[in-house]
């Protein structure tokens, strides 16, 4: 047993959280915590807000308050709504209290003293008239790459280029839209080009079990060349830089932000807080995307830096981006499904909240949240398999047994959810085909496959009653019924502790429908399935007393998802009069630009950056006949066409099977990309795409030539 340190990005206390963090970071973070509190680990998960940086003072700015106002207010909402879905934190701090400005101040002053930092004079932009020098977000401009006129100082969101103020083309001050001056000041500087070579080309190369879109990320930055980076700001709100003479200075937010864990540790557990950063301890880190540079690069370099124990991230299992129909979300533009809100309108659907999110989380590339779907796989997933299998057993259980598991008299082959020829050597197909498989994919960082495949267990249920109809059986033959009655309890009881991570409070219900409450001891053994345990599964005696059924999950009807939609309706309508009113302004005032006319550009349908010629003619496009389309086995949304290419025939696998059937595929033409990697899926090699358009309601429709072509021409 070791101390796990499992940290959540502390979240920006300038607006409340929506789906898309909790989908890449919060929920992924909390199933990995319970999953391993209840392995027995010693775990502290940390998280809290972020309360500095200028998200922040620009949202106090606009709205006429102060800096410590909007973080009070949206500490709280945060908070709040991460405890009401049952976010299992150890503790949810804040960066603004005075544990960490004294601990992030004092490791500062650790690195100053050992001389990690270099001081740097330098000109930056500075505002005349709000006497200000600009940092980061309060400098706006447009963007060297890909020429979108609302970069930041420090990034731009369109094409993902990290920026510095000075890159930036026609630079304004986001705080009195003039054009900045320069001006000169000193800051101090993490040579990050030095701590590569010395450190983090060896340490990062070392990470070989990282997911690949993070080792992409690190290793895309390592390849460029790492340049020293500014750890101090001139700004007023923040951490002040502890230095004689470095009035108006703070600590930069990505210096001490990620020391919020640390402090947030020390307020949790003041006695014994440095075991938790040091010796054997593991740290892994939940994060998304656009946080990897600073977990995986310059936190660990701090780290590192101090020489005295600190340990360094084990893991940091980051995601990818959750777009909401058809959108990236944006806090700016409103369009997002808020999580207070979601809680205050859906009080009682918490759980399919996390079930759907987990379902589509954004592990390897990113996805797509849509109202319909949630509403499919809550009602036809949930509801439909997992919550009728928990109630038809229970319910039959009653009805023949008065609720008490009866004995089984001869058990009959044919009748054997299993084939339990193989439990003598200690094996047991609940445990290989399903506990050992969850735990092992939970153990991969895989929450979205571990889900699915607990699933299964309910899928498994549903079969086997239909199967046999115990309600028919009963009326033949009374050792069957009670022997299939029996294994489905089994398969019942075994479901709901694997749901445990996944949905805490339905688990908890099914379990007490179920009277069963296993002990920790025997909790453990079951998660180390595989791992210093053989593997346990539960059964429930002969004799034991089921609780009373009851739904496990509602049916969600169309009105309440079609409030949703129009609600997110509403929201576009105002992003599109925004539009409106920037585009006639813009026409009067001859095209300047404002911040309306950035958020209005945001809205318009998002054109990719700019390709080379070379680039598009690297691609192989062809019109292809499919000649024959099945669904592919135990993947709903996949169908598997067989695509005549001129002479040669190719199998591409091609998720749309929720919008054509076979045989509304087969005798099409189609535009596939030919010459895409072969790539894997379901056990079936996909040899290309086949591309489609999506209208308006997300429908997709073939891109067939719109008069008959022989199959494997060109297209260019
Ligand atoms: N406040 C969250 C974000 O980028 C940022 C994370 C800090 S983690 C130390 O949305
Ligand atoms: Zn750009």
């Amino acid at each position: 047993m070791s101390k796990i340190t499992i940290t959540a990005a502390l979240p920006y206390a300038n607006g409340p959280v929506h789906i898309g963090h909790l989908a890449g970071v919060y929920i992924p973070a909390d199933i990995h915590a319970r999953v391993q509190r209840l392995r027995g680990e010693e775990v502290l998960f940390i998280c809290g807000s972020d309360e500095h940086g200028v998200p922040i003072t620009l949202r106090a700015r606009k709205e006429g308050v102060t800096s410590q106002d909007v973080v009070d207010r949206y500490h709280k909402i945060i908070g709040d709504s991460f405890k009401d879905l049952g976010i299992s934190f150890d503790i949810y701090s804040r960066t603004s209290n005075a544990t960490h400005k004294e601990l992030s101040q004092a490791f500062f002053k650790n690195l100053y003293d050992k001389g990690a930092f270099r001081e740097i004079r330098s000109e930056q932009y500075f505002d005349e008239q709000a006497g200000q020098f600009l940092a980061d977000r309060y400098i706006v401009g447009t963007c060297p790459s890909c020429k979108n006129e609302g970069a930041y100082g420090d990034q731009c969101e369109k094409c993902g280029s990290t920026l510095s103020p000075t890159e930036l083309l026609n630079p304004k001050s986001a705080l009195s839209g003039t054009v900045p001056v320069m001006k000169e000041t000193i800051n101090w500087y993490l040579p990050l080009d030095e701590i590569q070579e010395s450190f983090l080309n060896d340490w990062i190369g070392g990470k070989g079990d990282w997911k690949s879109n993070v080792l992409g990320q690190c290793k895309s930055w390592l390849n460029e060349g790492l340049r020293p980076r500014a750890m101090t700001r001139d700004l007023e709100w923040g951490v002040p830089v502890p230095l004689e003479g470095a009035d108006g200075k703070v600590l930069y937010v990505w210096f001490e932000a990620p020391i919020g864990y640390i402090s947030a540790t020390k307020e949790l557990r003041p006695d014994d807080w440095e075991q938790w950063w040091t010796g054997d301890t593991r740290l892994v880190h939940f994060i998304g995307k656009d946080n990897i540079v600073f977990h995986c690069i310059i936190f660990p370099a701090m780290l590192h830096l101090r020489g005295d124990g600190y340990v360094l991230p084990e893991q940091v299992p980051a995601n990818e981006f959750l777009n909401l129909e058809g959108q990236k979300i944006s806090t700016s533009r409103n369009w997002a499904v808020w999580l207070n809100e979601y809680l205050e309108e859906m009080p009682n659907r918490k759980d399919e909240l996390r079930y759907v999110l987990t379902s589509i989380a954004p592990e390897t590339k990113d996805s797509e949240f849509t109202w319909k779907d949630y509403q499919t796989r809550v009602n036809s997933e949930l509801v439909g398999i997992m919550g009728n299998f928990a109630n038809r057993v229970l319910v039959l259980m009653h009805k023949y047994y008065g609720g008490v598991m009866p004995s089984v008299g001869v058990v009959q082959e044919k009748y054997r959810l299993f084939d339990r020829g193989d439990v003598v050597g200690g094996k047991h197909p609940m445990v290989d085909d399903y506990i050992k498989p969850v735990v092992n994919l939970l153990g991969n960082y895989q929450f979205r496959d571990a889900q699915f495949k607990m699933m299964e267990l309910a899928r498994l249920g549903n079969k086997y009653l239909a199967e046999h109809e115990p309600w028919k059986l009963v009326k033949t033959d009374a050792d069957a019924t009670a022997q299939v009655l029996s294994e489905a309890v089994q398969v019942l009881f075994n479901m709901a502790m694997l749901m445990e991570p996944f949905m805490p409070e339905a688990s908890g219900r099914l379990l007490g429908q179920l009277k069963a409450n296993p002990d920790a001891h025997a909790r453990k053994d079951f998660w180390m399935a595989g791992e210093g345990s053989e593997g346990v599964w539960f059964e429930l005696a002969v004799g034991h007393e089921l609780g009373e059924g009851g739904l496990l999950f509602q049916k969600i009807e169309d009105d309440v998802i079609d409030a949703q939609i129009a609600k997110l309706q509403a929201a576009g309508a105002a992003n599109a009069a925004v539009l409106a009113e920037a585009a006639s302004k813009s026409n009067q005032s001859g095209g300047e630009n404002d911040k309306n006319t950035v958020a209005a550009m945001e809205v318009a349908a998002e054109i990719k950056p700019e390709v080379t010629y070379d680039d598009f003619a690297k691609l192989d496009l062809r019109v292809a006949n499919v000649v024959a389309c099945e669904k592919v086995e135990k993947a709903d949304k996949l169908l598997k066409l067989t695509l005549e290419v001129g002479e040669e025939t190719r199998t591409v696998v091609s998720g749309i099977a929720l919008h054509f059937s076979p045989e509304e595929v087969v005798g099409k033409q189609v535009l596939l990309l030919a010459n895409l990697a072969p790539r894997k899926m379901r056990g079936i090699e996909s040899q290309g795409m086949i591309l489609m358009a999506e209208d308006a309601d997300g429908k997709l429709v073939f891109m067939s030539p719109s008069n008959a072509v022989a199959s494997g021409s060109g297209v260019s």
